[in-house]
Parts: C-alpha cells; structure tokens; sequence
C-alpha cells in the first residue's frame, strides 16, 4: 500500500479545491492530443481534431477532460485505496477501449504541467512531488487491469 505524508495528504486535496477542473481537464486532454498525436486515434467519434485550433474548440474534448478530472477527484478522496476504486475504469481502458497503458503516463505528465501553469508561484517544488506521486499510483492503478 502506498504510504501518504500528512503534508502529501493535504497537498492534494488542496491541488483539487483550488484548481478549475473543467479548464484543467480540457487544457490538459487537449494538450496530450497535439502533443502526442498517435492518442487521437482513440477518440475517433469526437470528430474534428484535425489540428490544435480545432482539437482545443471541440466540445467533446472539453466534455471528456472534465470526465477525466473527475475520474482523479474521485481518486483524491480515497487515497488508501485508489487501485480498488479505480479497478472498474482499468478494467474498461483495457477490455473495452484498448487504450495501450503507456499513454496514462503521458496525459499524467499533460496534467502536471497545466496544474503547474494554472497554480503558479503556489506550484511549489514540494507540491510538484506530491501532484507526481499521486499521479503515478493513479497511472499504476489505471494500468493494473491489463494482462
Ligand atoms: Ni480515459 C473514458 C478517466 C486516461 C481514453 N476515461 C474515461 C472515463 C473516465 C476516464 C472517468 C469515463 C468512463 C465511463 O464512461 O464510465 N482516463 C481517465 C483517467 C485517465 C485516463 C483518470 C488518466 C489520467 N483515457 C486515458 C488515456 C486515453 C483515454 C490516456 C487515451 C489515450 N477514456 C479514453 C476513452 C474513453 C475514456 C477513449 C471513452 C470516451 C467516450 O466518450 O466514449
């Protein structure tokens, strides 16, 4: 089981009250897909992605980075058991949407530089470490379904 710091603890509870998820889903979702673009294939009934300009104004990436988001808030409240309460969305990444796992950690890295954009000064070494560790377990815990 993963062991949490008290300042750990708090440090993501306060990453997730103080950011605006909608932005930071949409923002980071959009990010992975300009960047690494092999990861549109996946989102083929979202329609246009057809460059950045477009990928950023289609709503249905708004609507799913937010979906993600969520996913992670729901994972912030149960840090001592996110594998358990992700187990059901790594079961469907895996048998239903076949998404490869390698790319988890690449819409996490998405995720820490907008979180790291929109909190600023505030987005402290320190805080970096606890957003990054949190991620990875979530990354871990997305991938644990897979055979
Ligand atoms: Ni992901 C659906 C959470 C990474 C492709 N994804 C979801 C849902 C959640 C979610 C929540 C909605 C499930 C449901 O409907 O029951 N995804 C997460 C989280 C991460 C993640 C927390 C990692 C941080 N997903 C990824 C990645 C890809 C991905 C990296 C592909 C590159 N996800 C999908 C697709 C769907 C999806 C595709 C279905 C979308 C749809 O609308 O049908």
């Amino acid at each position: 089981m993963v062991v949490w710091t008290d300042f750990e603890r708090a440090t993501i509870q306060d990453v997730f009250s103080k950011i605006d998820a909608e932005a930071i889903g949409h923002q980071a979702l959009s990010r992975c897909l300009v960047v690494y673009p092999w990861t549109q294939r996946y989102f083929a009934k979202f329609g246009n992605l057809y460059n950045a300009a477009a990928i950023s104004g289609n709503p249905k990436v708004a609507a799913h980075g937010l979906t993600v988001v969520r996913g992670l808030e729901k994972a912030a409240k149960n840090l001592d058991n996110i594998k358990a309460t992700l187990a059901e969305l790594s079961v469907l990444h895996s048998e239903k949407l076949h998404v490869d796992p390698d790319n988890f950690k690449l819409l996490a890295d998405c995720i820490t530089i907008v979180v790291a954009a929109s909190l600023g000064s505030c987005f402290t070494a320190e805080v970096q470490g606890a957003l990054q560790k949190f991620l990875a377990v979530v990354v871990s815990a997305l991938g644990k379904q897979y055979h």
